[in-house]
């Protein structure tokens, strides 16, 4: 299997985050991705290869410009702020409540106002290369995309930073622009086909979801734990079924802490059901390894054998197939977790081994 990989994912490289009141080493840090490129470089059956430049106008098409204006300028402009600041982060968020009654506003101009304009919450530090990371990982889907738009059955995506919180115009949630999104935007409006984006991550993909809601060319399936205890807590419930012409289009299916394999596997079937009656042309796979039994973030209980059945199943559609990576923090079982989804759904690529 084709593998698109870039080191531009390095510059993306914050330290430390705010996360449950406490300064804590960051989650989201470039050992995952390292972890993971070293596993599939070892494995004969992968092929890595290096994005092409995409340029921003596919970004353009899915993100508000300001948004993307916002996060070339973010992490230098405020160096004039607070010089020497290496992770910057917001400290004000600018509601709308807080103009309640009163017409609404526009960006404010001040760096550290921008920063809690654009973004929704304080786990999401910006680094000196974070906007250089995040386009790396826009030209990682789109190339990975293009691949299977050329033939390949199925294609993987190193993407880092990830992208299923980013929205039109918010980032958050370790996301800053939306990668899964950008290469289905890109596929239904250059070639007209139907696709859907089946986000296995343990998170709902809020921006995913909203960027996609009231369009019937782009199918959103999400599984993830149930947002009455899981982040991002306010979207990602049963009833959210999609608006106006996408009424129907997007579907979660939640999930109970503990959660193992063999329930994992029940509600993936269903999602499996939801995509075939939609019958896309191409499937868009938003791989979160979170929902692995050891994640440090997380409540589920899969294994790495589960992760390999997972992939069986998502194999069983049948359908030209980009992965694409979302979350996973366990770094530890990361790459091989990786690896033996992307196995099962190309058993090609290499025979199943047991332990
Ligand atoms: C990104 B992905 C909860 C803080 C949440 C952000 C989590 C983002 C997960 N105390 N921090 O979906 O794996
Ligand atoms: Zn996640």
């Amino acid at each position: 299997m084709k593998v698109i990989h870039t080191s531009r994912h390095l510059g993306h490289d914050p330290q430390v985050e705010i996360e449950a009141s406490a300064l804590q080493p960051a989650f989201e840090h470039i050992g995952r991705a390292e972890a993971i490129h070293s596993v599939l470089r070892a494995d004969p059956a992968f092929e890595l290869l290096e994005p092409d430049n995409w340029g921003t106008s596919p970004i353009e098409a899915v993100h508000d410009p300001g948004l993307i204006r916002f996060l070339h300028d973010a992490w230098s402009e405020y160096q004039h702020y607070r010089p020497s600041t290496r992770e910057v982060v917001p400290d004000v968020f600018l509601r709308p409540e807080l103009r309640a009654g009163m017409d609404p506003t526009t960006e404010p101009q001040a760096i550290e106002a921008r920063l809690g304009w654009w973004s929704y919450e304080v786990t999401t530090p910006i680094t000196e290369g974070t906007f250089d990371a995040a386009i790396g990982a826009v030209d990682t889907a789109l190339s990975a995309t293009n691949l299977v738009l050329d033939g390949e059955r199925a294609a993987y995506g190193l993407c880092r930073p990830p992208g299923h919180h980013a929205g039109t115009s918010l980032y958050g949630g370790y996301c800053f622009l939306n990668n899964a999104a950008i290469a289905a935007h890109h596929v239904a409006s250059t070639t007209g086909a139907r696709v859907t984006i089946l986000d296995v991550d343990y998170h709902h993909g809020n921006g995913t979801q909203q960027i996609f809601y009231g369009r019937d060319d782009v199918q959103y399936v999400s599984l993830h734990a149930d947002p009455v205890r899981a982040y991002p807590y306010v979207t990602g419930f049963a009833e959210e079924i999609g608006t106006g012409r996408g009424r129907g289009t997007t579907s979660n299916i939640l999930l109970p802490a503990d959660t193992d394999d063999d329930a994992y596997l029940v509600a993936l079937n269903q999602a499996c059901d939801l995509i075939s009656g939609f019958a896309p042309s191409l499937l868009i796979v938003s791989l979160g390894l979170d929902t692995f039994i050891d994640d440090p973030i997380a409540d589920l209980a899969l294994t790495t054998e589960g992760f390999e059945r997972c992939g069986r199943v998502v194999r069983q559609l049948d359908l030209p197939t980009v992965v694409l990576q979302e979350g996973g923090y366990d770094v530890a079982s990361l790459g091989e977790n990786v690896r033996r989804w992307l196995m099962g759904l190309d058993t090609a690529v290499s025979p199943v081994t047991s332990e």
